[in-house]
């Protein structure tokens, strides 16, 4: 079978997760580097959003069911627990962060900022004040999920590969770099994870 090909672009938090459970378990895999609503993604996601996943005949969309597949059909240790209840979990977590954490942290607060740097416009204020409660309330649950390290057990899942790189943006900006110091375990966490080579090989260039 051939190598799978992740198409993303280093920024994308989402296509991180993907590309750092790949490496976690070792597969030998190609990136290839395409931007959203560009004719490679285009060709691959109906949405034209990034990552997609090629991997021979099959094409896939959505981050979380690119990397039940490669759990699956890769060796490797299990990033989705085969215990019902850890997997649950996990499940909930990824959820949790697709549908809420994600919303809040990058698409409100941290492209609040991006998005109008790379139009040559000032950070747009209103959603970002706008964003600042609603990802201190997400931290908060964060912050006491992660009194043993992990999300889920005492192993990195993929509950923690969805979630770090989201939360590894949030040193870099200001109200959310203040918000961090009343939330230790989070800051632990992604000093944890970041230490992990499968953090520092997928390491988006800061600037
Ligand atoms: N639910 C999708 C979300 C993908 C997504 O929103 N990707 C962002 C980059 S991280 C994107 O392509 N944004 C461009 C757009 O929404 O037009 C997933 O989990 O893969």
């Amino acid at each position: 079978m051939s190598k799978p090909v992740l198409i993303s672009i280093p920024v994308s938090n989402l296509g991180r997760s993907v590309q750092m459970l790949l490496e976690e378990k070792g597969v030998d895999y190609e990136f290839e580097t395409a931007s959203p609503h560009s004719d490679a993604v285009n060709a691959v996601h109906p949405l034209g959003k990034v990552p997609a996943l090629r991997h021979g005949e099959l094409t896939l969309c959505e981050s979380e069911a690119m990397a039940r597949y490669i759990d699956k059909v890769f060796d490797g240790p299990k990033f989705f627990p085969e215990d019902p209840t850890l997997c649950a979990k996990v499940d909930q977590w990824v959820s949790l962060h697709n549908t809420a954490f994600d919303t809040s942290m990058i698409r409100q607060y941290v492209l609040g900022y991006v998005l109008p740097k790379m139009a040559g416009k000032e950070p747009n204020r209103e959603q970002i004040d706008a964003s600042l409660p609603i990802v201190k309330k997400h931290l908060a649950v964060l912050e006491s999920a992660l009194e043993g390290g992990f999300l889920v057990g005492d192993s990195l899942t993929y509950a923690d590969l969805a979630n770090f790189p989201t939360l590894a943006y949030l040193p870099d900006f200001p109200e959310s770099a203040e918000m961090l110091k009343e939330f230790p375990n989070v800051v632990a966490y992604i000093d944890a994870i970041g230490a992990r080579e499968s953090a520092k090989k997928t390491q988006p260039r800061r600037g």
